[in-house]
């Protein structure tokens, strides 16, 4: 039998909390927001680059849409190439023809997160971003709060958010494009996220992989925030373009960082 008394155990999670905050989350490379498929490839590889990275989720556990399939049956598809993707994670896939593929979604979303956490991402979780830091000519970094804490009735006044320094932002927040929006209402010529368009599979997916890019000096905007900033077709519950964006992003950010154009990072290319 143990003898830990209770304020061992309670000293020990703050201390460690703590101490990963300061030494490897206030001030770190690359802050990806959202852990679906796209935030967590642009995390895993972004890490395995060699970057101190730091992946934050509103959520209280990971995995974004990863978790459902499609229409509630947890069975997750993806096309080739990124089958590479999984099969790097040690996802087991079933060959479905045609170049899809397709794995049970619990096993995707844990082999990926284990992934992820093996290269040395550090999830902050239960934390919503809200807002950039935003010098003249570029993002620094972004404003958080514990979402628990925005989630509570209104009788606290203000609650003030604190903020985390990075050389590069990756937005991957999904659906709602959250930085790019934050930065349209600042900023002159960045859009207005308008909302996914309509059903079209292999357009929506290259063109997924193809909008990632950097949209201001600091700001990458990936996966699905990238095709809903930009009004691209939806491509329903597939995700091998989201993770070939999030492998872009982090090459993005290796080459921003870098101040180099890589020729190939790891064993998989994003086609062009
Ligand atoms: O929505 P999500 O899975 O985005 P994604 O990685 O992939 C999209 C697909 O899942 C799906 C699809 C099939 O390909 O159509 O939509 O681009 O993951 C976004 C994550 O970001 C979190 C949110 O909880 C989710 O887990 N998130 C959103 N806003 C914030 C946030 C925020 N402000 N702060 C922190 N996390």
């Amino acid at each position: 039998m143990t003898n830990v008394s209770e304020i061992h155990v309670t000293k020990t999670i703050v201390n460690e909390f703590l101490d990963d905050f300061i030494q490897n989350i206030i001030d770190c490379d690359i802050i990806v927001v959202g852990s679906g498929p796209c935030g967590v490839a642009a995390a895993k590889y972004a890490a395995e680059l060699g970057h101190k990275t730091v992946m934050i989720e509103r959520n209280i556990y990971g995995g974004g849409g990863m978790w459902q399939g499609g229409y509630l049956m947890p069975k997750n598809t993806v096309s080739a190439p990124a089958n590479k993707i999984l099969e790097e994670c040690g996802v087991n896939l079933k060959d479905a023809g045609n170049g899809l593929y397709v794995c049970d979604s619990f096993e995707m979303v844990s082999k990926m997160l284990a992934s992820a956490c093996d290269a040395g991402v550090k999830l902050l979780n239960s934390t919503n971003v809200e807002d950039l830091i935003l010098k003249e000519d570029h993002v620094e970094g972004v404003v958080i709060q514990w979402y628990p804490v925005q989630q509570m009735p209104k009788f606290i006044t203000c609650m003030d958010p604190i903020a985390i320094r990075s050389k590069v932002v990756i937005d991957a927040t999904g659906h709602d494009s959250i930085l790019v929006k934050r930065l349209s209402e600042q900023r002159a010529g960045i859009p207005v996220p308008k909302g996914c368009g309509s059903l079209w599979v292999d357009e929506a997916e290259r063109q997924t992989v193809e909008l990632t890019q950097e949209i201001y000096p600091g700001l990458i905007v990936a996966g699905m925030a990238a095709t809903s900033t930009y009004g691209a077709p939806r491509m329903g519950p597939i995700f091998g373009g989201m993770l070939l964006a999030g492998k872009k992003a982090a090459e993005l950010a290796h080459e921003k960082i870098m101040g180099l154009k890589v020729e190939n990072i790891g064993k998989l290319r994003v086609p062009a």
